[in-house]
């Protein structure tokens, strides 16, 4: 199949979907101009995780740490949704249910308008205190003081991500992977699926019968397990099978008046 006749081919399985999951990674991002962490001029080309993205990291050095998450706030800070972001926040009211899943910590799903949806590796504009626990949010860029303090009780913030090496919050991931067994498809966007145990919730979908489908530049781990993989870069490509299953809705609707 070519990738026109695959654009087709998900654009119609969305069409006959009620319940559908959008998977994301950093690669849906990208087009909006945020590094991705393992492609060409991705961010552990440049840095070793063990030194900045590791619960001993910050340990050893919260200054030195908050200064990289400093320097990717402001990339991320005007940076914007784009036409793959947008196309996926159209389809809000198109099915019974859409779930996002991401990867994804720049908030740039809930930028373009998307609802439902679960960040998994945390998000990058929340700051947690190390002593409460407690989760606010905090946008500006730069912050006051760098490493950050709790207002309350004056340990240091975190921020609030998952490193290497730590838990997901545990309902979270259970949401997600419940999910998967309760959706008729799923989209996974613009990751390497190397990463686990996000990378295993697209397998969950695969072994529960859903189909798959992948959109991405390169093929990854995923790719032979994915029902179809369209090979193109989300902003071209979900544009493109938003336009068709919008025709395919608007016959529809032709045939049924
Ligand atoms: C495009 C595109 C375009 C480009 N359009 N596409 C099982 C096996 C092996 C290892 C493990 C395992 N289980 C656990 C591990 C260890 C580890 C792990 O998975 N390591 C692997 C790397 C080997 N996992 C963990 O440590 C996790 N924790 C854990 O397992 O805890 C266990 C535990 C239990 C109980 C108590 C305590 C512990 C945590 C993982 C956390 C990951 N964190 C990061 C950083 C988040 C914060 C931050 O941003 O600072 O999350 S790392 C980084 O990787 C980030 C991402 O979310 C994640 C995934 O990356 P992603 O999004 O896939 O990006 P890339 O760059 O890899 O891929 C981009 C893709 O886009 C490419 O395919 C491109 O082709 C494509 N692309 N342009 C579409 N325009």
């Amino acid at each position: 199949m070519d990738i026109r006749e695959k654009v087709q081919t998900a654009a119609h399985l969305l069409s006959q979907a009620n319940n559908i999951i959008v998977f994301t990674g950093s690669g849906i991002s990208s087009e909006s101009g945020i590094p991705t962490f393992r492609g060409k001029d991705g961010l552990w080309k440049q840095f070793r995780a063990q030194d900045l993205a590791t619960p001993a990291a910050f340990s050893s050095n919260p200054k030195l740490v908050w200064e990289w998450y400093e320097w990717r706030r402001n990339i991320i800070a005007d940076k914007q949704p784009n036409p793959g972001h947008k196309a996926i926040a159209e389809w809000n009211d198109l099915f019974s249910s859409l779930y996002v899943i991401t990867q994804n910590i720049d908030g740039l799903h809930q930028k373009a308008g998307s609802a439902n949806i679960i960040e998994l590796h945390g998000n990058i504009w929340k700051l947690r205190c190390t002593k409460e626990g407690i989760i606010t949010e905090d946008h500006s860029c730069p912050l006051k003081e760098i490493p950050p303090k709790c207002t309350k009780c004056g340990a240091l913030l975190r921020p609030h991500v998952v490193w290497f090496g730590e838990s997901l919050d545990m309902e979270l991931l259970s949401e997600a992977v419940k999910l998967c067994s309760e959706t008729d498809l799923m989209l996974v966007i613009g990751t390497s699926s190397l990463v686990y145990p996000a990378a295993s919730i697209p397998l969950t979908a695969v072994e529960s019968g859903v189909k798959v489908i992948e959109i991405n530049p390169d093929s990854t781990l995923l790719t032979p397990r994915a029902d179809t993989s369209i090979r193109g870069k989300a902003g071209d490509v979900l544009p493109e099978i938003s336009d068709i299953l919008n025709n395919i809705i608007r016959q529809t609707e032709g045939r049924e008046k």
